[in-house]
Order: C-alpha cells, then structure tokens, then sequence
C-alpha cells in the first residue's frame, strides 16, 4: 500500500471522517508526503480514546477543498485542527482564518532548511490569527494539546491527561531510581 492508497483508506473525501463516524479532531496535511511525521498524532489520540479523521488538504494545491475543510469544519463537530505543512507552510495558518476552531499547526522537516521554513511559516503568524505551532515534527505535542483542549469541556479528557503526565513522572523517577542503584 502506497502512502497514498494507505491515507485514501482511511479518509475518504472531507465530510466523513472513516477512521471515526464523529471526529472530534481533524488532522489534516499538505501532502502525502507528511504521513509519517503526523502518524503519531494518531497514536496519541488513539491512546485518548478520542475520534479524530485525517486527510490530505494543501493551500496551494488545493485550495478550494481547503477553504471547503475549514468552512464546514465546526459545524461538522470537529473541537480542534492539527495541520502538518512542511516548506512555506501555510497551511495552519489559511485554515486558521477560514474557521474559528482553535488549529495546531505541526511543522514539517520537508525541505533544506531543515524544517525551520515551516516553523517560522506557521509560528510567524501575524496578529489576528492565531495558530498555535509545536516542534519540528512533533504531531505528538499537537495532538497532546488538542486533548487538553478537549479537556477544556470534557472532563474525561482532562482526568486522562493528568493521568498521562503521572505515568510519564512515574517512568522517569524509576529510571533515575534504576540509575542510583
Ligand atoms: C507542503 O509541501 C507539504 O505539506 C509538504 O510538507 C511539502 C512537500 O510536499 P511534496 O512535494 O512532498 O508533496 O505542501
């Protein structure tokens, strides 16, 4: 299965949303070629138990279908966005001002300059529109922080959260417990 075939399987076009019947989350990419760094982004929400849809969506490759993303994005249930684009990213940042759902922009090491185009495109932003932006790479964090703002008005989440970070302690402090030994 190409990366390709692999993410038409899983999103068929805007509305549906297959890998969840009611997405909470949308993760959406420029380019096929993004898969890999915003699968773990699926990983985590996995792990949170919350539905997310995932699709390809370019602002200058497909701009209509990106407006059309952003557009019907709330209405369609979707709480928050994370958007992966690697060169001149400015995916999260057009979408940002097409919606008013809080977008996460993850920028991608596409290019190189070694990812640091796409982390000034999208934390650049001019004022107006914000558009929260993660390390290089790091879907892990986006996704981290879109349950959190899940967590906001689903309890569940926030508990799961707290939860997360106390098992992080956890694992850490036995490592350093090992290490003393
Ligand atoms: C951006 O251009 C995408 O987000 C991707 O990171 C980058 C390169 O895209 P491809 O040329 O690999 O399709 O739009």
């Amino acid at each position: 299965l190409s990366a390709s075939e692999f993410i038409d399987s899983l999103c068929p076009p805007i509305s549906t949303g297959k890998s969840h019947p009611q997405p909470l989350v949308g993760i959406i990419m420029g380019s096929d070629s993004d898969l890999p760094v915003m699968l773990p982004a699926t990983k985590i929400l996995d792990q949170f138990g919350v539905p997310y849809e995932l699709t390809i969506t370019s602002a200058h490759r497909t701009p209509a279908r990106m407006v059309e993303y952003a557009h019907a994005a709330r209405s369609r249930g979707l709480r928050v966005i994370i958007a992966g684009a690697g060169g001149a990213a400015h995916l999260p940042g057009m979408v940002a001002s097409e919606t008013s759902l809080p977008v996460v922009g993850v920028p991608v090491k596409a290019s190189v300059l070694d990812g640091v185009d796409s982390l000034y495109s999208i934390v650049q932003m001019p004022r107006g529109i914000p558009t929260a932006t993660v390390g290089i790479n790091n879907s892990t964090n986006a996704a981290l922080l879109a349950v959190r703002i899940l967590g906001t008005s689903i309890p569940a989440y926030a508990d799961a959260v707290e939860k997360y970070a106390k098992t992080m302690e956890e694992e850490v402090l036995a490592k350093v417990g090992v290490l003393e030994e």
